[in-house]
């Protein structure tokens, strides 16, 4: 039986799943999940229907065979990685899949969340006001965290774990399209990044999902 992925194209957090559901496709072959649009432009995740799979009012929800649901982007992602583990996307050993883990939460809470608080308080698809002193804090605090990618990816390296796609670019790539759909300018100081997020687009997972 398929799975039922709620979502909306550019957000970050469903954007992510889907690009780690595309990436699973394409590493290993689709896994049995539809997606279904909930319009958030339209204030569809505060329906009666949607409260009742995300009390949260948000997307992405996964739909289980069951009919209960997932809620957090992260959580449906680990689901998917323990529910179908033939060409997971986490390697092998517990040191490599913490290294994994960890970078993938320092590209969201230090990168990806940060652009999107950045472009709802800039230029905010939802409608939400603008909020030039967020925005100025979140500009001063990107550096740090934009500099230690920049970094990594100074070897050369293809993804930002190495040279094999890992659930980090999925998070910072979300990140990423919605400064693009927002049109944030945040990556102009950091060529690698830059190089990167090319690349990454161009991979086919990429060229399925983004719309940005
Ligand atoms: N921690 C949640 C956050 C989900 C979330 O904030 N989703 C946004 C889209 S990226 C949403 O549904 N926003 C609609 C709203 O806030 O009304 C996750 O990672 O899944």
């Amino acid at each position: 039986m398929t799975m039922k992925l709620y979502m909306v194209p550019a957000a970050p957090n469903p954007t992510k799943v889907m690009l780690y559901v595309a990436e699973r496709a394409e590493s290993g072959g689709a896994l049995p999940i539809e997606t279904v649009l909930v319009n958030t432009l339209k204030g569809e995740q505060r329906s009666p229907e949607h409260l009742a799979r995300n009390p949260f009012a948000s997307v992405p929800v996964l739909e289980l065979e069951d009919g209960s649901h997932l809620v957090e982007s992260l959580g449906i992602i680990m689901y998917l990685e323990d529910k179908f583990p033939e060409n997971a996307l986490l390697p092998n050993t517990p040191e490599d899949r913490a290294r994994a883990r960890e970078l993938e939460r320092i590209v969201e809470l230090r990168v990806a969340l940060p652009m999107s608080r950045y472009v709802h308080a800039t230029n905010s698809p939802l409608g939400l006001p603008k909020d030039p002193k967020a925005a100025a804090e979140i500009e001063a605090s990107l550096p740090t965290a934009m500099g230690f990618l920049e970094a990594m990816l100074a070897d050369g390296r293809e993804n930002l774990l190495g040279d094999e796609v890992s659930l980090a670019d999925c998070t910072l790539q979300s990140g990423c399209q919605f400064a693009r759909f927002g049109k944030a300018e945040l990556l102009g100081e950091y060529p690698a990044i830059q190089a990167w997020d090319e690349r990454y687009r161009a991979r086919p997972a990429a060229q399925k999902v983004l719309k940005f």
